[in-house]
């Protein structure tokens, strides 16, 4: 498999989207080369792997075609960058929804030349690849789908509004009664606007539709979460990592499909005893601010350095898919109470106070079996980064050996960074 996989490449299609195609001509090497690196030497990687490494193949052309197509077809392309934003409701309205891109270093310095450089490295990564015009994903959407959640991110979509129409919708900061209200208005105005874009209406049956379309994604990501988390680990959190991460851009049928495939896979081997590391290795459960395709740094040097990390709490983890709506309403209010409910839950560090996160990484910590807590915070992300002092408070209370990480896509830090893996790899080994 290793020297058969190739990232594939469509100039045509390419040309088609309006990117800068000498520019982007040089990815699919550049990517080819990492995949193989980082994840086809693994060894003993799960048989139904074999279908997300595709999906990586053809990241930039036969999924891209798909979508291009069925935007040919009459169905608006959404796209967004907070799992805040409802996509049952794009998928209720007939639209796709996809997750962009922001976890690359090559798109940065094209940021750089518009917005400041002490900002976070997503927000400049993702602004890069529009300004520059090298992400095939930014080219296809009709339209982005942006959030106040943080500064960086809000101001960024007054520019980013620039080079394609950026919507924004307001996420409360407080888990107040008049937050929660807050919250439902701007559900409401979200779905009106995605109807308005797709020319749709999308009624009660639609919306359940979209509901259960999305409740099935995320089930199947929690089933995967639960086989991962035993001990031995059949499959590895690279893969992992790699799933949650194709959650944003995948068919999402095909993808619970696919997913539940490699979960009977790895029940399977649960049962016979295969494993991607022995019982001692140590296992690592990484926190913090999301890791967007392809920003695999962190997770190459834990297992690099011979431990296994058995969760993710995080956006690209279990913040995406930890929780399900009710599918049980029986008007459309009612739905998009549930829906919003649901939402209400995802913990993330906008919110003060943000206490029940705490909560859910000790929970997340138990299940997995984790020895030991990895917070990852990308440089200028003020609220995962002051959020860590309580965690580490929390995890010094529980004897819970943690270690705070800040950095960004640079392979500059690499070296740093592997040394003091190893160093609290060491302290949990005792
Ligand atoms: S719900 S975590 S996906 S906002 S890392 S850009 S916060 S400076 S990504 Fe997030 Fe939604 Fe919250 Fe999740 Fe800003 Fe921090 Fe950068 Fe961040």
């Amino acid at each position: 498999m290793s020297d058969e996989f190739e990232v594939k490449s469509d100039r045509v299609l390419w040309e088609q989207l309006g990117m800068d195609v000498e520019r982007f001509s040089g990815m699919p090497a550049m990517l080819t080369n990492a995949y193989k690196n980082i994840f086809l030497s693994q060894h003993n990687r799960p048989n139904n792997m074999a279908y997300f490494d595709d999906m990586v193949a053809n990241i930039h052309t036969g999924r891209i075609r798909e979508i291009y197509d069925a935007k040919q077809g009459g169905r608006p392309v959404i796209g967004t960058f907070c799992v805040y934003v409802p996509e049952e409701l794009v998928v209720a309205a007939g639209g796709i929804c996809i997750g962009l891109c922001g976890g690359a270093q090559g798109s940065i310095a094209d940021a750089e030349k518009i917005l400041p450089r002490n900002i976070c490295p997503m927000v400049k990564s993702a602004f890069g690849f529009k300004v520059g015009r090298i992400c095939p994903y930014f080219q296809v959407v009709d339209l982005v789908y942006g959030e106040t959640t943080c500064d960086a991110k809000k101001k960024t979509w007054e520019l980013l509004d620039r080079y394609v129409p950026t919507h924004i919708m307001e996420i409360p900061q407080m888990k107040r009664e008049r937050d929660k209200r807050l919250w439902l208005d701007e559900v409401k105005d979200f779905k009106a606007a995605v109807e308005r874009i797709t020319d749709t209406v999308a009624d009660f049956d639609a919306v359940a539709a979209g509901i259960k379309t999305i409740n099935a994604k995320r089930f199947a990501l929690q089933r995967l979460n639960s086989l991962r988390h035993h001990n031995p680990s059949p499959i590895s959190g690279k893969d992992m990592l790699l799933i949650e991460q194709i959650a944003f851009y995948d068919e999402p049928v095909r993808f619970a499909k696919q997913v539940h495939e490699l979960c009977d896979e790895l029940e399977q081997r649960i049962g016979r005893g295969v494993a991607v590391a022995p019982t001692a290795t140590p296992r690592i459960m990484v926190s913090g601010t999301p890791m967007a395709l392809p920003n695999w740094k962190l997770h190459h040097i834990i297992e690099s350095a011979g431990a296994i990390v058995v969760n993710e709490e995080s956006c690209i983890g279990t913040r995406y898919y930890k929780d399900l709506i009710d599918e049980g309403a029986t008007d459309l209010e009612g739905q998009l109470d549930r829906l919003t409910q649901r939402y209400m839950k995802i913990d993330c560090s906008c919110f003060t106070p943000n206490d029940d996160r705490i909560a859910q990484v000790f929970t997340e910590y138990e299940a997995s079996g984790a020895e030991g807590i990895i917070d990852y915070c990308l440089q200028f992300c003020h609220t995962y980064n002051i959020e860590a002092v309580k965690l580490r408070e929390a995890c010094e209370a529980r004897g819970i050996p943690f270690m705070a990480i800040e950095t960004d896509y640079s392979p500059d830090d690499v070296g740093q960074l592997q040394t003091r893996v190893e160093a609290f790899l060491e302290q949990i080994k005792g």
